[in-house]
């Protein structure tokens, strides 16, 4: 299923995927001690100290392609920061580390901690800007949706694929202003729209897991960073995604142009967005329709984790037993 494109040179060692798990875990656990105190800040910096601190445990040279913004507004976890031991491969991270900042804050469904190493210049650079996305799971013949294609062609393409109507289709959408268009043409074909509020790296990993979320299609504008980490979900369980990054202004063009961003209007594959061995981590914060929320209960806290890696399609769910006694959350 997946698509093993990645030369020798391009593996990242796999004992790394597993080491993943324990950045994203500490990552949750930290904001999670924070859910539903209305203070997104708090929330984003406890999990943004907790995932660096775990980062520079591994023993990688990463750099952060992905991060919280640009060195002059983010101190921490900005991107060109070095993280790691130095000793060992080079590769690129990217990270969210607390995704859906409002639903963590609100104590709303979905919030995790999200991150993803590839091989050193194999993950998109994205500024953080908003990126048109499309995507679909697995199983569909290549092509069969396009980011450019009006939306009544997308969504026949893929229920005459599916064997189904169009008012059969379910799509994904960021509940926002700016999908008005998007969501009056997809009710005029009479599709059902799943509006979220928050958190479309998992919108977009849920329409590759079909059969349990009832999700066909991803549909409509996020962050771009989110779109990246979706896409190392994505290259895994073996879906299709196209985005474009909006890149509006003269000041965003130049800014994408100094991470390497040759083309603004460039339709990015998912192979574009991550062309290595990826490998995706993410832990639940609150609960979720992915992955279940950190639960304090006495002195054990547990935490449920995927990871995804791409060369191989595998996927894990980890479920953590953690214990405050053993200073599980210091150094
Ligand atoms: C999304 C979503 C995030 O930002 O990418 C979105 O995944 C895009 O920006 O959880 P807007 O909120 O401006 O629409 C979040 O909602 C928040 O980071």
């Amino acid at each position: 299923m997946t698509d093993l494109v990645v030369t020798e040179d391009k593996i990242i060692e796999r004992i790394l995927t597993m080491e993943l798990v324990r950045v994203t875990e500490r990552a949750a656990v930290a904001s999670a001690k924070l859910r539903g105190r209305g203070n997104e800040k708090a929330a984003d910096q406890a999990a943004v100290d907790a995932m660096r601190r775990e980062l520079n445990k591994l023993p990688i040279d990463g750099t952060i392609v992905i991060g919280e913004g640009e060195r002059d507004e983010a101190p921490m976890l900005y991107i060109g920061e070095k993280v790691g031991t130095k000793k060992g491969p080079k590769v690129d991270i990217a990270v969210d580390p607390l995704e859906g900042t409002t639903l963590c804050a609100k104590d709303m469904p979905g919030s995790i901690a999200v991150m993803a190493m590839a091989q050193a210049g194999t993950l998109l650079y994205a500024p953080d800007v908003y990126m048109d996305k499309i995507a679909i799971g697995p199983g569909y013949p290549k092509g069969i949706v396009d980011l450019d294609a009006p939306v009544e062609d997308n969504i026949h393409a893929l229920a005459r694929a599916k064997g189904v109507k169009a008012n059969e289709i379910t799509a994904l959408v960021m509940d926002r202003p700016r999908h008005a268009d998007l969501i009056a043409k997809l009710r005029a074909l009479g599709c059902s729209i799943r509006l979220i509020t928050d958190g479309d790296v998992v919108g977009v990993i849920q329409c590759a897991e079909t059969a349990k979320t009832g999700i066909d299609i991803y549909l409509g504008i996020g962050g771009a960073p989110e779109g990246v980490l979706a896409a190392g979900a994505l290259r895994c369980v073996g879906g299709q995604m196209q985005g474009r990054l909006i890149l509006d202004t003269p000041e965003k063009v130049a800014r994408a142009a100094t991470m390497g961003v040759k083309e603004p209007k460039k339709k990015y594959d998912l192979l574009d967005l991550a062309s290595g061995d990826t490998v995706v981590a993410a832990t639940g914060v609150t609960d979720g329709a992915l992955l279940k929320g950190v639960k304090f209960s006495g002195d054990i806290i547990e935490t449920e984790t995927i990871v995804y890696r791409s060369l191989t399609g595998t996927v894990r769910r980890i479920l953590g037993e953690h214990r405050e006694l053993t200073k599980f959350h210091l150094d």
